[in-house]
């Protein structure tokens, strides 16, 4: 697939619109103290038991040895997501071979309407690599208390509803520590570079 140039600018300028807001809501949640200092907030991560777009069970224990990406987010989404889902894609592809040795996890913040044959839907748009889960609104929540993500449902006048939820990119290194958070505005091959450092 090409996408035009100026597609391209109107996604990145998206995403960084959408970073910035993330980094805001890191600093609400970790306090001004360890904004200050990412590596601090290191208690990111932790034991999830989730479902995979293909039906499967998929915990933190399946990417043991692997350095991965995890990123929250939902189908419904209109930009922030489906943005950082196509520069994530993006990298993997720049990875080439080494992709196979990395993981990308993208984690649903409505388990309500995200079921797996949902995600798996709505991943076909992206690298094959990338793999939604999905859960039990308990076990999605142990995911988000784990990764420290705010999600929370924002009704619409139709009755429908959206989710505000917290954007960021985390790098998670071979044993599942967190080790920082991937910069996604940089060029895919750079942000490949960057994944490659912890092969
Ligand atoms: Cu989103």
């Amino acid at each position: 697939m090409t996408v035009p140039h100026s597609r391209v600018a109107l996604i990145l300028g998206a995403f960084a619109a959408g970073v910035l807001l993330c980094f805001a809501g890191i600093g609400l949640l970790a306090g001004p103290n360890l904004s200050a200092n990412v590596a601090q907030a290191a208690r990111i991560g932790g034991p999830f038991r989730l479902t995979d777009q293909n039906g499967k069970v998929f915990t933190d224990e399946d990417l043991k040895g692997k350095p991965f990406l995890v990123f929250f987010g939902f189908t419904h989404c209109p930009d922030v997501c489906p943005t950082t889902l196509f520069a994530i894609s993006e990298v993997m592809k720049s990875l080439g071979r080494d992709a196979d040795r990395t993981g990308a996890l993208f984690i649903t913040v409505d388990p309500e309407r995200d079921t797996p044959a949902t995600l798996k839907d709505y991943l076909s748009n992206f690298d094959p690599h990338l793999r939604g889960l999905t859960g039990d609104p308990a076990a999605v929540d142990t995911a988000l208390k784990a990764y420290r993500v705010y999600a929370k449902k924002i009704p619409l006048k139709d009755g429908d509803y959206t989710m505000d939820h917290t954007a960021v990119v985390y790098i998670m290194d071979k044993d599942g520590q967190f080790v920082a958070l991937f910069d996604l505005q940089q060029t895919p091959e750079a942000a490949a570079d960057q994944l490659r450092g912890y092969l």
